[in-house]
């Protein structure tokens, strides 16, 4: 391990103890307003300190538009410096013990020793994300024109080895999912045939599908548009579901919130996943435009609730099939990183108990009197709900941070890894 400087678990501790007094008196008037309901508070941060969202490897670095970025100081400089802020933001929040690898943004070369630094943070390795959206140095075939869905057979074939590796230094790294996402598509009417570039793409994953590990998952995500501006080959969730559909049971579709046109009913689409038994897991960030990859819940707070009130629904009933996979995927332009995915994994924790706070009876005999009114009342009072001391606890009960952001500030933990990692120029974050 690293002599680095570290959050010590003292410091948190200390840091708590001035916040203890308020957390106690907010925790009583919650057991007192939940308990009206037969709501056990101590049921509930339970619920929230089983909860676990992945961070992005790619996250901890600042991103960038098109534009410019504007880089951290002290950014992680490589795979085992992002594992050191993937373990800070897991020590402050302790709901983010998995880390979501990009290949071959965060190749290891030697995967063992990368499983066992990350088994000293206590951290574990979520989905691996494939990357044929970019061209590498010394790269045989270009992706200039696509990937997996390319008109030539020699791209399509080094784009399906490269998922295939990433399956490979998945299994290495105790990995159980391959997540792809392909920027294929058309900048141009008549760029490209709609129906040969999908037939294409479905021949080559199914050729990555048999290499998915019988205990593995195979996401397929989709995205409306960018890079390509015209048309996209997994353009919908109906595109992602008909190819999850065709791959075979180990192929389910993951959901990017910023995946969609702006006001899609994505909590909708969440439901008809779930209900064909398709749904294989989420990219959480938050977006006012297209895919803006700001911190979930800072734009629409309401969206993330519902979705969440799908989830849980889901849950409270046991649906078959139901086992979502819960990663971040967002890109911080002008915040601190850690501070960014903090507060996201925070505010998803959020709207996953506000969600058990539904009154289901109240609801569904709204629904069926088709009393409008009481059913969106009965949402909001469960989105209306402060349960930030509920959080708070189950963060504390783990040795988190009862003030993740205040306690992060005064560690120094910024300054201090401005001083350790000097900039390095040309280092990009991934997304630029
Ligand atoms: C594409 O916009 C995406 O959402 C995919 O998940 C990529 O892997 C990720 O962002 C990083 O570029
Ligand atoms: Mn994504």
């Amino acid at each position: 391990m690293t002599a680095n400087f570290e959050i010590e678990q003292d410091f948190i501790a200390d840091q708590n103890k001035a916040k203890n007094d308020w957390l106690v008196e907010d925790l009583a008037y919650l057991e007192k307003k939940l308990g009206r309901r037969n709501i056990a508070v101590d049921t509930l941060i339970k619920k929230a300190q089983a909860f676990q969202v992945a961070v992005p490897s790619w996250g901890v670095g600042t991103g960038g538009t098109r534009f410019a970025r504007f880089p951290e100081p002290g950014e992680p400089r490589g795979i085992y410096e992002k594992l050191e802020d993937c373990s800070t933001i897991n020590k402050l929040v302790r709901s983010t013990s998995a880390v979501s690898l990009h290949i071959p943004w965060d190749k290891p070369d030697d995967a063992g020793d990368l499983v066992r630094t990350a088994e000293q943070y206590g951290l574990t390795f979520d989905a691996m994300n494939s990357n044929t959206f970019q061209d590498q140095p010394g790269q045989k075939e270009s992706y200039k024109y696509g990937s997996l869905s390319h008109a030539e057979a020699s791209v399509r074939q080094q784009a399906v080895e490269h998922n295939i590796e990433c399956i490979e230094i998945g299994k290495k790294v105790g990995s159980k999912a391959l997540t792809v996402w392909v920027g294929d598509g058309s900048n141009f009417a008549g760029q490209s045939n709609f129906r040969n570039s999908l037939e294409r793409y479905i021949e080559s994953m199914r050729e990555v599908y048999a290499a998915v590990p019988d205990d593995w998952r195979l996401f397929i995500e989709h995205k409306l548009y960018e890079p390509a501006f015209y048309s996209s080959v997994i353009n919908d969730w109906g595109t992602s579901y008909i190819c999850a559909k065709e791959l075979g049971d180990k192929a389910s579709c993951l959901v990017d919130l910023g995946h969609h046109a702006p006001n899609v009913n994505i909590e909708q689409i969440v439901s008809r996943l779930i209900q064909f038994q398709k749904l294989g897991g989420f990219h959480f960030n938050d977006s006012k435009y297209g895919d803006d990859d700001l911190d979930a819940g800072s734009v629409k707070p309401f969206q993330l609730f519902l979705i969440f009130n799908e989830l849980v629904d889901a849950e409270l009933n046991s649906l078959p099939g139901f086992d979502p996979s819960y990663m971040l995927d967002q890109s911080h332009n002008v915040t601190d990183p850690i501070e960014s995915l903090v507060t996201s994994s925070i505010e998803i924790s959020r709207a996953y108990i506000q969600a058990h706070l539904v009154d289901r009876e109240k609801l569904i005999e709204a629904q069926v009197a088709g009393d409008a009114i009481s059913a969106l009342a009965t949402l909001k009072a469960a989105f209306t709900t402060d349960v930030s001391a509920i959080l708070a606890a189950a963060r504390e009960r783990d040795g988190g941070a009862i003030d993740p952001i205040e306690t992060y500030r005064k560690s120094g933990y910024r300054s201090r890894k401005a001083k350790e990692r000097p900039a390095q120029l040309g280092i990009s974050a991934g997304i630029v």
